[in-house]
């Protein structure tokens, strides 16, 4: 019983999975800026989307530094500045201030995560897989428990 959930288990590491399920899209994401924060601090977008960042301070004049893509934009009230990239790495990105603002400049981060863009096949099969094993391994032992 134990062999065939571990048999399972490797078959889902090596069988080749159906490819990705989001096709890259055009984002069009408005950040706004304030003293001290970014608005929204979080951005979420897929690997191979084409974003578009509109950047609009609403109180003093502030930046936006992209880590890992080298985004840098600056504007003042009123006005916006903008870039457009591929996100073409995934993980986790940075973005802060990058006009000294005010006392609480170094605070000003928020964060953009670039996921894959396939549906985790692999991990849910996987945690099916660990669940399905460990109801086999419970049965087993209450059977063997009851003899
Ligand atoms: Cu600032």
């Amino acid at each position: 019983m134990l062999g065939i959930a571990v048999g399972l288990a490797i078959g889902v590491m090596v069988v080749p999975w159906p490819g990705p399920v989001a096709t890259p899209t055009q984002r069009e994401i408005h950040i706004n800026a304030r003293q001290f924060a970014f608005e929204p601090a979080r951005l979420r977008v897929n690997r191979g989307d084409q974003v578009t960042l509109i950047f609009h301070p609403t109180d003093v004049v502030h930046g936006l530094y992209l880590e890992g893509y080298g985004v840098n934009l600056k504007a003042v009230p009123g006005e916006s500045a903008q870039a457009t990239f591929v996100a073409d790495r995934a993980g986790k990105f940075r973005y802060r201030c990058s006009v000294s603002c005010g006392s609480l400049h170094p605070f000003m981060i928020g964060e953009l995560v670039v996921g894959p863009n396939a549906f985790p096949w692999r991990a849910s099969a996987l945690a099916i897989i660990a669940a399905l094993g460990t109801v086999a391994f419970l049965y087993v032992r209450a059977w063997e428990a009851s003899r």
